[in-house]
């Protein structure tokens, strides 16, 4: 199974590590040959290196749309080596053989990311790179194929292993990585496309991923799982940068995410924020006077559940704010950025994981959810519904007061991010009982009430938490009992979309009970 590898052809955008790595090879008696950019860089570098252009006969020509598509390159990369009609096909036309092909392509996603034009971005679709790559790939029996500048040093090593030739398993690995990345490359153009011409769910859509992290199991130890970048550059948990701690796991990085979303909600130029997450549900969330406020009132929502949560910030953690959370014990902390006292006094906690982003997503910028089904995937715009207080319909003889809107509106945020059936108890900025994910409203709604009374027991208040507060309810209460029991428990007022067919009682039922309430128009289920 091993093959020596005598002859490279080198062609690559991204030029990092290509001079140490192409003298690695010069060292070990690879002849180089190379497209024109690459082949300067090489010379510039001191190494002897043909042209391909030499090697077809043709320039490179049409703006260097045609340099590398001719079978002098095709059908040295494409011959099979045992086989008596190639080899004399090869000595026919004058046909070397090619044994590692080294090609990253044009930044084709990077030049998309960078907002292009039209133009630019069709010029840096890149047609000879995939083609060279998936013919190396397919000949995988007889040739190497590197697209990843982190492969560089495997292959210098393989070959050292192996007095200068390479294994097959070694090859089929890189041949299995290259058509990934041709399989990716396409998948970019073909979403960039979608999104340029205006067709938002194609009739033929592709997913690709890089690996970002494998982790030690998945949702159970028994299930195998990693973590796949899909190439955009949002502030999230996908590109944070980790501080400290042990890796994440696949639960923490679901968790986490839904933190940093729920969070992100909260603009920092309009105060501090805190969302503390437990499977993936917020355990409480508050603004505050101060972050640390915010986590300690967040915190307060439900203290036990709050126990091994995620804490997401939507402004830079600061030493006071990370003194308490390091009281409770917490999984992971993400927020924009972290001060350099914040990071110490984390650093005692070896458990806890510190993730700093950069930033906060926006909340209102479009993007695709995608989740698995038998035999398929279903695809959805991310829910980026917002509604504005001018929307917000009176439907109660009593109108709301003013802090009765603004715990409201905090409400209507939270529920949105909450499991349905999702019922928010919020008081002065706060949650104070969330009911997740429940098959029956009214038992959300009990769940939440149930907690603020727990609470209330625990800090013993005189009476719940949840009286004088406002309650959300993500989608409208089908009948009057839900609401009657979020009265019982004390709330004052009520946001929820409407639109049931018996919205006339449910109303009737507020009236009676002296709640005010409004309709948003737009419903927030999370399943
Ligand atoms: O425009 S192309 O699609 N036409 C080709 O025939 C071709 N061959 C290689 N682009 C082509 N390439 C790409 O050129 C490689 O994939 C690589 O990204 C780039 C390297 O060019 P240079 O060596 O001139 O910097």
């Amino acid at each position: 199974d091993l093959q020596p590898v005598r002859r490279a052809l080198i062609s690559v955008s991204d030029k990092t590590g290509l001079e140490e790595f192409a003298k690695g090879l010069a060292a070990r008696g690879v002849e180089l040959v190379s497209t024109g950019g690459t082949a300067k860089a090489l010379r510039a570098a001191g190494l002897d290196v043909a042209d391909v252009a030499d090697l077809t006969g043709f320039p490179e020509m049409m703006d260097g749309r045609v340099k590398t598509l001719h079978p002098v390159v095709h059908g040295g990369l494409l011959a099979l080596r045992d086989n008596a009609e190639h080899v004399s096909a090869m000595e026919a036309h004058d046909i070397a053989p090619i044994d590692l092909l080294v090609v990253n392509l044009y930044p084709f996603e990077a030049t998309v990311a960078a907002g292009a034009d039209y133009d630019t971005t069709i010029e840096n679709i890149d047609i000879g790179g995939p083609a060279m790559i998936r013919a190396a790939a397919k000949n995988h029996a007889f040739v190497n194929v590197v697209v990843d500048v982190e492969d560089y040093d495997a292959v210098l090593a393989e070959m050292d292993a192996n007095d200068g030739q390479t294994g097959l398993a070694f090859r089929q690995k890189l041949a299995q990585t290259a058509y990934a990345r041709t399989g990716a490359y396409d998948a970019a153009v073909s979403t960039w496309m979608a999104g340029a011409i205006g067709e938002a769910m194609p009739r033929r859509r592709v997913f690709a991923g890089t690996l970002r992290q494998e982790m030690r199991y998945g949702e159970n130890p028994h299930q195998a799982a990693a973590f796949y970048t899909d190439g955009r550059d949002v502030p999230g948990v996908a590109s944070a940068v980790q501080h400290q701690g042990k890796a994440l796991s696949y639960n923490n990085i679901n968790d986490t995410d839904a933190a940093f979303n729920l969070v992100a909600e909260f603009a920092p130029e309009d105060g501090p924020a805190c969302a503390i997450i437990k499977h993936a549900n917020p355990s409480g969330v508050a603004r505050g006077e101060t972050l640390a406020d915010a986590f300690r009132r967040a915190f307060d929502c439900d203290r036990t559940s709050a126990f091994g949560g995620i804490v997401a910030l939507n402004r830079p953690l600061d030493a006071e704010t990370a003194r308490l959370i390091t009281e409770i014990f917490t999984e992971v902390v993400i927020a924009p950025d972290a001060g350099e006292e914040a990071k110490q006094i984390f650093a005692a906690k070896k458990n806890l994981r510190l993730l700093t982003t950069g930033g906060l997503p926006d909340p209102r910028a479009a993007a695709l959810a995608v989740r698995q089904v038998s035999g398929g995937w279903l695809v959805q715009d991310q829910d980026t519904g917002h509604v504005p207080a001018s929307d917000l319909k009176v439907v109660t003889k009593r109108a709301p007061s003013e802090a009765e809107l603004a715990d409201m509106r905090f409400a209507w945020t939270v529920a949105k991010h909450v499991k349905s059936n999702a019922i928010v108890y919020a008081k002065d900025g706060a949650t104070v009982g969330i009911g997740a994910g429940q098959m029956s409203r009214l038992d959300s709604s009990t769940i939440a009430a149930l907690k603020a009374e727990r609470m209330a027991g625990a800090m013993e208040l005189a009476e719940s938490t949840a009286v004088g507060s406002v309650v959300a309810s993500d989608a409208f209460f089908p009948f009057p009992d839900g609401l009657l029991a979020a009265a019982e428990a004390g709330a004052t007022a009520v946001i929820q979309p409407g639109g049931s067919v018996r919205d006339d009682e449910v109303i009737a039922a507020a009236d009676e009970a002296g709640l005010a309430m409004v309709f948003t128009g737009m419903r927030h289920f999370r399943h």
